[in-house]
């Protein structure tokens, strides 16, 4: 088929602005092309994409919906990149497109275009505009929707979840090395954020004496000024925002991977990545971690907020095989098995 993917607009793809959205797109455009199907992407002026034929738009970046509050009016700056990239869309050859941006806009447009245009919501539920929209998709197109994790769909409430087909996520396994022996060290990954709980894994490295290896952007300097003033080493700690091949080799050396949300993380890409590694994960069972993760086989799971729970399954790492991580990541988070899902859902779509 050919496959149109419509970009996420908060910022350019490989900009780090648009979080998991932009690793998700380039894999599932990889995916589907290893398929046999024909992948255009649209997406903000200054995206790049090696490998895919990307149409980019100016225009103003919309603002992050993390940032509104439920009941916050539709947002659409003026000269705004997403109501220009659906402009684009027009003028394309394409027989479905795939939505990748958390917004109204794509949403209200679903039923004007004749051709399927489909939605990857990428974030649990978070503004009244956007639940009230997917509703009246799913009335209207029962399988127009995919989501990650079936955690994520239920944020939505019973009658959207079930009509989300969850497609996961996935990853090209072959850039991730398998690390057999790892050093004495933590790990943390993610945008530092309040909604990510840096603070507990701080805390979890210091009541074990382990280091804790910091990797991830900035994404809010204030936060990470008072997470620097409350554990002084945390500095020290800091390895960056890295390349995906960086990333892989720094978090592979770890003995375990700390996943800490204070929110319902769609997915959790970090835990992914990890297992690619052979790193077990030791986290909160939320979200979509705490659905990824199985105890006792690819790590363990405490309640959320328990970070006495989390210190003592530290001491637990080593009856996790690394050998079998790799091998779960293989068999579920491949482009191969990704593809497979992604390729599923749009069939069932076909006009
Ligand atoms: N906010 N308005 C808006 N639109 C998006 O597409 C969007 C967002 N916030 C975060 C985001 N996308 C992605 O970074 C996450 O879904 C991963």
């Amino acid at each position: 088929m050919r496959v149109l993917c419509v970009s996420t607009p908060v910022g350019a793809l490989g900009s780090g602005l648009g979080g998991g959205v932009e690793l998700t797109l380039a894999n599932l455009a990889v995916a589907l092309q290893q398929r046999g199907h024909e992948v255009t992407v649209i997406a903000p002026a200054g995206s790049t994409l090696p490998g895919v034929p990307v149409i980019t738009v100016p225009g103003v970046p919309q603002p992050i919906a993390q940032n509104q509050s439920r009941q916050d009016p539709i947002t659409m700056p003026a000269g705004g990149v997403l109501g220009r990239m659906w402009q684009a869309v027009r003028s394309q050859p394409w027989d479905v497109a795939i939505n990748f941006a958390y917004d109204w806009l794509p949403l209200y447009l679903t039923p004007f275009f004749d051709r399927p245009v489909v939605h990857l919501v990428s974030m649990g539920s978070l503004v009244d505009y956007l639940d009230e929209m997917l509703a009246q998709i799913t009335q209207t197109y029962p399988h127009r929707l995919a989501m990650h994790t079936r955690a994520q769909a239920l944020t939505f409430g019973s009658a959207i979840a079930q009509a989300t087909t969850i497609i996961g996520n996935g990853l090209d396994v072959r850039r991730y090395d398998f690390c057999p022996q790892p050093a004495p060290v933590l790990a943390w990954v993610g945008r530092i954020a309040p909604e990510k709980g840096l603070g507990d894994a701080l805390t979890v490295a210091r009541q074990t004496g382990y280091p804790l290896r910091i990797m991830g952007k900035i994404h809010d300097p204030d936060y990470w000024r008072h997470i620097c003033t409350q554990f002084p080493e945390a500095t020290d700690y800091y390895r960056g925002f890295l390349s995906t091949d960086e990333l892989q080799k720094q978090l592979g050396e770890c003995a375990a991977l700390l996943v800490t949300p204070h929110w319902v993380e769609a997915f959790g890409n970090v835990v992914m990545e990890a297992l690619a590694c052979g790193v077990p994960v030791l986290g909160y069972d939320l979200g979509g971690p705490g659905e990824l993760v199985r105890a006792g086989e690819t790590g363990w799971l405490v309640a959320p907020g328990d970070v006495a729970g989390l210190a003592q399954a530290v001491t637990r790492i080593d009856q996790i095989d690394r050998q079998h991580c790799r091998r779960v990541a293989e068999q579920e988070f491949s482009l191969a098995a990704f593809g497979a899902r992604v390729e599923q859902w749009l069939g069932r779509n076909r006009s």
